[in-house]
């Protein structure tokens, strides 16, 4: 599967604004400043087609791209919980995201991103309980993986899994900076869409 060709297809900031639309497409949901601009770029082998920011909670819209080879879109949603937003634009971001999934769209598969530092936090336990109640399909990324060393990620995979309430879910460990977990990510993506 080639993401080589993925252009900037759209922003939206409201839910009004959103389309109807067929095309398949693969979302990515995490709270803000988990990595998730990071690991499109990654996807995509594109420095900053995807805007990464040194400061939490900047992205309140949903941004679309589109994968043209592959007649995919990928969708970059705005993260969640970053504790300074204020509570207006927290309604929006709640309003936008459920506009997004109450809308008729061809979902194939959303990535749920995690810090592998961090237990999921409850918005992240929140956010997998909706992907469950709605039988969406979705897979877990763990990413940062870069910032550990051996001893370290063997004990943040152990709290995690003790953390994680819930069964049989399997962990992509994912870095943007090593490229680590790339080819997995790539391959549950083609295997989904192939579906
Ligand atoms: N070391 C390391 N830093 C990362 C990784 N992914 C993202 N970052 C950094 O984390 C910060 C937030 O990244 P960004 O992609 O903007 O997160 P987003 O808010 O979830 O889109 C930036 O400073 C990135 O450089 C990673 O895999 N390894
Ligand atoms: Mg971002």
């Amino acid at each position: 599967m080639n993401f080589n060709d993925t252009v900037f297809f759209t922003s939206y900031g409201e839910k009004k604004q959103l389309k109807k639309s067929n095309c398949k497409e693969i979302v990515f949901s995490g709270r803000s400043n988990v990595g998730k601009s990071s690991l499109i770029n990654k996807l995509i082998n594109r420095k900053s087609l995807a805007r990464v920011s040194s400061k939490p909670g900047k992205t309140c819209t949903i941004n679309f791209y589109n994968v043209a080879s592959e007649d995919m879109i990928l969708v970059d949603l705005p993260g969640y919980g970053y504790a300074k937003v204020p509570e207006k634009e927290k309604l929006r971001w709640a309003d936008l995201v459920e506009g997004y999934f109450n809308s008729a769209r061809n979902i194939a598969l959303v990535v749920q991103i995690i810090d592998i530092r961090h237990k999921p936090t409850a918005d992240d336990i929140n956010m997998i309980n909706f992907l469950i109640e709605r039988k969406l399909k979705f897979i877990i990324v763990l990413t940062k993986s870069d910032k550990l060393n051996k001893t370290q990620r063997k004990k943040c995979l152990n709290n995690l899994k003790i953390n994680f309430p819930f069964e049989n879910i399997n962990f992509i460990i994912f870095s943007s900076s090593s490229g680590e977990g790339l080819e997995n990510l790539k391959a549950a993506i083609e295997s989904s869409v192939k579906q």
